[in-house]
């Protein structure tokens, strides 16, 4: 197996919002491919597409009804392959998201698995009988409610981890197995360069999520034969492709990952981990308007920094299209010039780490958070389902206090259309867009970041364009300083040959840095224009040197 992974930088597309070539609002497949320039232009040489498969529309493309065909809102398999072979014409490398956890209700699969007791497909999904009439055990969907469906046709419950339309497939049936390699297969003869996997360690259940007994379910963690099913998809299908992997792993810890990431390449090329993005978590989750406490945040990088290095591989990640905007959330969007500063501050925080980076569309901008003011302007079934959960039935929260949770970790800040222009629409769509534009895009935008040198977009140009000159940034250790400052986070890489020091602000205010993350040297990169202080950093500063 080839490592390219371990220098690539990934830029993220949501299709939907990402450009729209035809004007019926829905980004699509042509606008990836005439945007192409753009992030060639930034310097990232992966992209990973969300789905842009047929689907029932229920959950952003995450509810699959056919894996061999394109969305019509998204185009047509020509202009996938079009996609596919403008990419790699200018040297990008595209990766696919990989859904199968989970099909659409309206999959043909389904169709047939649900139709009798005794159809062949009935053990594609995970059907279950009553317990005393009601639902088989207290398993909870993330999207809100059981996690259990009753289907009138025959009388049993399906099991269904996200919303009532994705059931979960069985892949305790070698059959299902089979028939996800065949697909899987089916893609990379086209020539895609891999695959992103959602929520690839909930694939094998563990047993007590499966029995009617009317027992609590599963806490989410992953069932024992997972690395059973992850290695023998790669025997079978990723080992005789050069391809990169990457798994969403929500339950992943440093134990787990040092498997599933292994650098022996028996299972993936990298995880996706969410332990830092629950750094902010409260009692209710995610949805808290708690500010982030920073030693939690480090702690939390420290240890898959430290726990991987040498054995296993990390993606570095502050956004995607289920998280809200990094500069609102981490950083400050109160006025301009927080905004850039503190957009390029996260920027150099992430980049300079080991693993490999993803930029979310946007994220390249310092695009922000979108003022949603009421929950009829909340498009995401997490969001609905949560709001009706905690306000409506629970009482836990009042509507007010869930707004303004939505606003600050909601999915859908990430979803408004790509910023380009100016001009109407920001330049995403002609016709109406499926979702509001973001009012800022008048002064924030991709037109005006491109030729601009201070420009948040130029500091990520030249971010990637540091990790691809330095091997330290690839290879080296890490080292934390000052773990428990609320306001600093300072690290060192080190390969025995370079040493270099990150120090990030986080925080508006003047910060003052220990001896221990202090170093000679030179700055290789700034969000400054002057040099300041040795013993401080400024509101929002962040300083990369190198000795
Ligand atoms: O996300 C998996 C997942 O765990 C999310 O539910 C996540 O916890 C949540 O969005 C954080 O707020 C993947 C996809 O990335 C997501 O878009 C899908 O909705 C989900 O799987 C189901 O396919
Ligand atoms: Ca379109």
């Amino acid at each position: 197996m080839s490592d390219w992974f371990k220098q690539a930088v990934v830029y993220q597309v949501y299709p939907k919002s990402f450009m729209d070539t035809n004007g019926d609002g829905i980004g699509d497949l042509r606008g990836v491919t005439q945007k192409l320039d753009y992030i060639k232009l930034l310097g990232a040489d992966v992209i990973w597409l969300n789905p842009v498969y047929q689907n029932s529309g229920v959950d952003g493309g995450y509810d699959i009804s056919d894996y061999r065909a394109i969305a019509p809102e998204f185009g047509t398999m020509e202009d996938f392959d079009e996609l596919l072979a403008q990419a790699h014409a200018r040297g990008i490398r595209i990766v696919m998201d990989l859904v199968v956890n989970h099909t659409s209700t309206a999959h043909a699969w389904f169709r047939e698995s649900r139709s009798s007791l005794h159809n062949e497909k009935r053990d594609f999904y995970i059907w279950r009988p009553p317990f005393k009439g009601g639902v088989p055990n207290g398993m909870r969907s993330c999207f809100s409610g059981s996690a259990w469906e009753k289907d009138e046709v025959t009388g049993e419950y399906y099991l269904h981890m996200f919303a009532r339309e994705q059931a979960d497939l069985n892949w305790h049936n070698p059959q299902v197995r089979q028939a996800v390699y065949d697909m899987m297969r089916w893609w990379l003869d086209k020539g895609i360069d891999g695959f992103r996997m959602d929520v690839i360690d909930q694939i094998a259940k563990p047993p007590e999520i499966l029995e009617s007994d009317g027992g609590p379910g599963g806490d989410g963690a992953s069932g024992p034969r997972i690395h059973e099913y992850l290695r023998e998809m790669n025997r079978e299908v990723l080992s005789h492709y050069d391809v990169m992997t990457v798994g969403e792993m929500g339950s992943a810890k440093v134990e787990s990952a040092l498997r599933y990431a292994s650098l022996d390449g028996s299972e993936l090329s990298m995880v996706f981990q969410f332990e830092h993005m629950d750094a902010d978590a409260g009692p209710h989750h995610k949805w808290t308007t708690e500010p982030l406490y920073l030693p939690r945040l480090k702690r939390v990088f420290e240890k898959w920094q430290v726990g991987l290095h040498g054995r296993a591989w990390n993606s570095l990640y502050w956004c995607n299209h289920d998280q809200p905007r990094i500069v609102s959330r981490f950083g400050s969007d109160a006025d301009e010039r927080s905004r850039v500063l503190s957009a390029k501050m996260l920027g150099a925080c992430l980049h300079m780490m080991q693993g490999t980076p993803y930029i979310y569309q946007g994220e390249e901008l310092g695009m922000t958070n979108y003022p949603f003011r009421d929950i009829s302007e909340s498009q995401d079934v997490e969001a609905i389902g949560a709001y009706r959960e905690l306000v409506e039935e629970k009482h836990e929260m009042t509507g007010e206090q869930m707004m303004a949770c939505i606003r600050r970790k909601g999915r859908d800040n990430a979803r408004t259309p790509m910023q380009w222009t100016a001009g109407k629409n920001a330049g995403f769509t002609t016709g109406t867009p499926w979702m509001n534009v973001n009012p800022n895009h008048e002064t924030l935008h991709a037109q005006a970041q491109v030729s601009e040198p201070d420009s948040v977009f130029a500091f990520y140009q030249a971010l990637i364009a540091l990790r691809k000159s330095l091997s330290v940034v690839i290879e080296g250790d890490f080292t934390l300083l000052m773990p428990e400052d609320e306001q600093v986070f300072a690290y060192t890489r080190c390969d025995g040959h370079d040493t270099l020091l990150v120090q990030c602000n986080f925080s508006g205010k003047e910060a003052r840095l220990d001896e221990s993350a202090r170093m000679g040297g030179r700055i290789l990169l700034g969000n400054y224009d002057c040099e300041g202080p040795a013993d401080r950093l400024r509101p929002w500063e962040a300083r990369i040197w190198i000795r």
